[in-house]
């Protein structure tokens, strides 16, 4: 049932889908990424053959990733917790559309693995990209770093995971994240419209193969998601001290100070 974080404008062939909870910066609560899910969903029933994912135009934010004040307690049992970012994130990986990301401002978090799951990205030179699992004391889900893994290289990743500070939209085109960089909010949307009714007249089921085949190659299977070991490694992060310090520091707006335990 939609609750009006999310429209959605149909052209011909194309759904583009706008993120509309600017006063929150369009951080993930469980409803928003309900919402989204079933937006995609209502997208494909209606024969869209593309798919546009945007903010509105000049948001400072395209999106600040997991609602924070929905992240657990740290005292809860990580294994008893339904991570509702992630859970779309699956939902997100699987849709058999082309998905094309429209960034204007800063993607953080949870927001920006939405950017890597993306299919094509086109961004404003003003945007940004932060992986911030470390300011906040996170186990991030092995499903979850395949995706950067499978747009970024290795020490790329590496630097974001373990800085947690934003990268500009032009390193992120040198490294191929961003497909296409543009000056300003019309010229995004021009250039993500172009790129959508192009592909929606080219042949669906070759899309449709083409990407389940590139998800296919580029993702790793169910194994390294169920391993023992990194199990173990996530829920010492998300039972920890540190991981209460890290919530608590953004609630009150202070940096937080890690102890390691
Ligand atoms: O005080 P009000 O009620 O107006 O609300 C403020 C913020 O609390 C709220 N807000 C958020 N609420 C829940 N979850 C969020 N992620 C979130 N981000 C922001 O929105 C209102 C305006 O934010 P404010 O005043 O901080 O805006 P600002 O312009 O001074 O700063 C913009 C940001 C983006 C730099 C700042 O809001 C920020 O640092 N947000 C958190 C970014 C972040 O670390 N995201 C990661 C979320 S956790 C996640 O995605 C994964 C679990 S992980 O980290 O593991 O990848």
């Amino acid at each position: 049932m939609a609750q009006g974080f999310l429209t959605a404008q149909v052209r011909g062939h194309v759904t583009e889908v706008t993120m509309r909870n600017a006063a929150k910066h369009n951080s993930f609560s469980a409803a928003m990424s309900t919402e989204l899910v079933d937006t995609l969903r209502e997208a494909q029933g209606a024969g869209s053959r593309a798919v546009i994912l945007r903010a509105e135009p000049g948001v400072k934010v395209w999106s600040a990733g997991h609602d924070i004040s929905e992240l657990p307690d740290g005292d809860q049992d990580p294994l008893a917790w339904t991570n509702t970012l992630a859970a779309m994130m699956e939902d997100v990986a699987a849709f058999p559309l082309p998905l094309i990301a429209a960034v204007e401002g800063g993607v953080w978090g949870g927001a920006c693995e939405l950017v890597m799951a993306a299919d094509i990205v086109v961004a404003h030179e003003a945007s940004t990209f932060a992986i911030t699992p470390a300011k906040l004391g996170v186990a991030y889900s092995s499903a979850g770093i395949s995706r950067f893994l499978a747009a970024l290289p290795v020490h790329i990743a590496k630097e974001m995971f373990f800085t947690a500070e934003p990268i500009s939209a032009q390193r992120a085109y040198d490294f191929g994240v961003v497909n296409h960089l543009v000056a300003d909010a019309d010229e995004l949307e021009l250039r993500c419209w172009q790129l959508a009714d192009v592909i929606s007249q080219r042949a669906p089921l070759t899309i449709r193969s083409a990407k389940a085949e590139i998800q296919a190659m580029t993702l790793p299977g169910e194994s390294v998601n169920e391993s023992a070991q990194l199990r173990s490694l996530r829920d010492s992060a998300w039972t920890s001290e540190d991981y209460r310090e890290g919530v608590r520091a953004f609630k009150e707006r202070r940096a937080p100070v890690f102890g390691g335990k």
